[in-house]
């Protein structure tokens, strides 16, 4: 059977346009960014398999006076460091199975000409209007201050070195010209006031555009009670120029002038976009950006951000005869355990740290879980989420096919039957298509997410009830077993069809083991005397320990603050402590540990594996699983030795370990846990519990020898 891989009549076609914000070129991606590519690409997956023509693009925000420093901080042009972070970005992306079609930056050609073309265009109807402003000025650095680059007492507690603009002691909010005795953050000069030259776009001119613009259902309802309150005070003329020296696009016909980085910003989507097209000439730009296109455009943004989107941007866009967003959709902040996240605490996880100790689908489906609508922010609870994803995704979904599976398999050559044992059930699971693609569609895939997992219950019940693996110790209940686990095996199927665009690639798994492509109309249908794979498991539990040494490494970055500089570095240290991660596989309660993603010898040779002499071992306090075992790395009196905490307390008395060999990862960067410094690993193997042995080494091998 084949299916289109359409949902939707060509007459229905959507043509859909839909970007996420453009992160600052410099700092690292954390999982506060992550939530709303996540939840960008989630729509956007959701759309595209529903046949609909969607493009989905970003960049990296390159310009700006904090880049120019920073680069300046690293000895290196601007332009080559944002290359750098640019190239690590896209990796880091799609490491997320985050789909852009483009990932620009707004440092290009493409953004240059729009921007110029826009701002021409506003300039020859009026819309620009210059002033000059006083400003502070660093008479040493020779350049204008912004106001978070001047430090200085504040006017009404006169607390010291408070920031430029407002009091963190008091809570004033001031102008820095008002600030007692200030001074640079650059270079600790006393600035002076300095007279310049400024360009202003004449946002007043577009208000009662905008009062309709914002009304006519393009913003979540709370967005555009906040803007309302905006609109009560009166809109401002907007100064879009900043004096050399200025990391971005010079203005024309202004030398010396530069675009603010916000005004290149969003129009940085224009080139992000056009750029594509010039990849992919059956995408015509036009058609998605003149004044009556028929194309949806979406910006997906966080709630700081939001008088960009929703006044500037459209007035910008309104003034040079571009079309208008059709919607922007709004999220909240993300918290960890709810408290803000902190590098104190952790709590502040950084994409490639996450990855290095983390399957990132789990932070794709916990964050659908909580994503909604609306702008509240999100509680990353870490237990929750290990809960959530275990008991879910493990516990319910994968669950159903690795209950099913193996007798299909075993006693039907892979043949699922061609009888319905439960059409009522099927029609069930089957029928929720619609409501679900609702959810998607409105952003609450929360919602969403509940109901699969509430027809998830529905399912485990019903072949919890028929038992086939009680019925199969009877020779004449194997047509029934065959169809209790046919009907098994087709709602899971049509399960992760819903759950693809959380998912992708556990869907591309079940893909494979199930000979289908998971398209949605599949949704509608079922297997029939239809052949299906071996079934290898699909999805491993996530591990406390592993979320607990995310945190730690995240709490070690603050130390090694190199990392934020060299990402490099960082990557080649979480992929180490990746490969060594999978030996703790050991507790897979399906008991069917699949083999580990395959790696090359020379990743292989990295592990430094030793011969150790357990010396001493004992229990820690507190600690459930773990013994503290000091290890000899030679067969001298005080010779080296180090202390490797391991979880082997279930299986071991300490007593008993005094005395013998194990084998060690000898080279596996300290790792700071709640006990102390574990200084290494050793290896053990068996399902878990008592069943669990220390490689134990006998014969001539002497401790310090290496393991080859
Ligand atoms: N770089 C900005 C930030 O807050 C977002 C820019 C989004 C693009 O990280 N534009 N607009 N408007
Ligand atoms: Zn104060």
């Amino acid at each position: 059977m084949s299916l289109s891989k359409s949902s939707v009549p060509l007459a229905d076609k959507r043509k859909i346009l839909v970007t996420c914000a453009l992160p600052y070129a410099n700092g690292s991606i954390h999982l506060g960014h992550l939530l709303e590519h996540i939840q960008t690409d989630i729509w956007v997956r959701f759309q595209r398999m529903r046949g609909h023509e969607t493009y989905f693009v970003c960049a990296d925000d390159a310009h700006g006076t904090p880049i120019m420093l920073k680069a300046q901080e690293l000895g290196i042009t601007p332009e080559e460091m944002i290359k750098g972070v640019r190239e690590e970005r896209i990796k880091e992306f799609s490491d997320f199975h985050i789909s852009f079609d483009n990932y620009h930056t707004t440092h290009s050609d493409e953004n240059k000409a729009f921007a110029e073309e826009i701002y021409n265009r506003l300039h020859a109807k009026g819309h620009i209007k210059t002033r000059t402003i006083s400003q502070l000025y660093d008479p040493e650095k020779g350049m204008f201050l912004a106001d978070r680059f001047v430090k200085g007492t504040c006017p009404k507690c006169k607390s010291e070195d408070e920031n430029g603009d407002s009091c963190d002691n008091c809570g004033a909010t001031y102008s820095p010209t008002e600030v007692l005795n200030p001074r640079s953050a650059i270079s600790g000069a006393t600035p002076i006031l300095k007279d310049s030259e400024h360009y202003f776009f004449d946002l007043p001119a577009f208000e009662s555009m905008l009062a309709d613009w914002i009304r006519s259902g393009t913003l979540q309802e709370e967005v555009a009670n906040k803007l309302s309150e905006w609109f009560g005070q009166g809109l401002k003329q907007w100064d879009i120029s900043r004096d050399a020296p200025y990391f971005g696009f010079e203005i024309p016909n202004a030398p010396g002038k530069f675009f603010y980085v916000w005004l290149d910003a969003p129009i940085g989507y224009m080139g992000s976009f056009k750029n594509l097209c010039d990849k992919d000439s059956s995408i015509d730009f036009d058609s998605f950006w003149k004044k009556d296109s028929d194309a949806e455009l979406y910006h997906f943004i966080g709630k700081d951000i939001i008088n960009f989107h929703s006044l500037f941007w459209p007035a910008m866009l309104e003034g040079a005869d571009f079309r208008k967003p059709t919607a922007v959709f709004a999220h909240g902040f993300v918290t960890v355990n709810g408290e803000k996240m902190s590098k104190s605490k952790g709590t502040f996880i950084k994409g490639c740290t996450y990855l290095a100790h983390l399957n990132p689908e789990y932070l794709r489906y916990y964050y659908a879980t909580k994503l909604t609508h609306k702008i509240d922010d999100l509680d990353l609870n870490l237990e929750d989420f290990v809960q959530r994803v275990n008991s879910d995704l493990v516990g319910k979904v994968v669950n159903i096919a690795s209950r099913c599976a193996s007798f299909i398999t075993k006693r039907f050559d892979g043949m699922l039957s061609t009888n319905i044992d439960n059409q009522a059930l099927a029609d069930e699971v089957m029928a929720a298509g619609n409501s679900i693609a609702a959810h998607y569609e409105a952003r609450d895939f929360g919602r969403g997410m509940r109901e699969i997992m509430a027809l998830a219950d529905k399912v485990n019940e019903y072949i919890a009830i028929k038992e086939p693996w009680q019925l199969v110790k009877d020779e004449t209940k194997q047509q029934e077993v065959q169809d209790i686990c046919s009907l098994g095996i087709n709602m899971f199927r049509t399960l992760m069809i819903y759950l693809k665009p959380v998912l992708p690639v556990l869907a591309d798994s079940t893909a494979e083991f199930l000979n289908d492509e998971l398209v949605w109309e599949g949704h509608k249908t079922l297997l029939t005397d239809h052949k299906i794979n071996k079934f290898k498991a699909l999805l491993q539990r996530v591990d406390m320990d592993k979320v607990n040494a995310m945190t730690d490494a995240s709490k070690e970055n603050l130390l090694v603050k190199a990392d934020d500089e060299k990402p490099a570095k960082a990557k080649k240290k979480a992929k180490q402590e990746k490969v060594v991660d999978n030996t703790a596989a050991l507790n897979d309660p399906l008991g069917s540990d699949p083999i580990s993603e395959e790696i090359q010898f020379d990743d292989f040779a990295k592990i430094d594996l030793r011969i150790a002499k357990i010396i001493n071992a004992e229990h820690v306090e507190k600690a459930d699983k773990l013994l503290k075992l000091t290890l000899a790395l030679d067969s001298q009196e005080n010779g080296e030795t180090r202390q490797v905490f391991a979880g082997i307390k279930s299986a071991y008395q300490p007593e008993d370990l005094i005395g013998r060999h194990t084998v060690m990862v000898a080279n596996l960067a300290p790792r700071k846990m709640r006990f102390g410094m574990s200084e290494g690993m050793v290896l053990a193997a068996g399902p878990g519990g008592k069943d669990l042995w220390i490689l134990n080494p006998d014969d001539g091998a002497q401790p310090g020898m290496r393991v080859k």
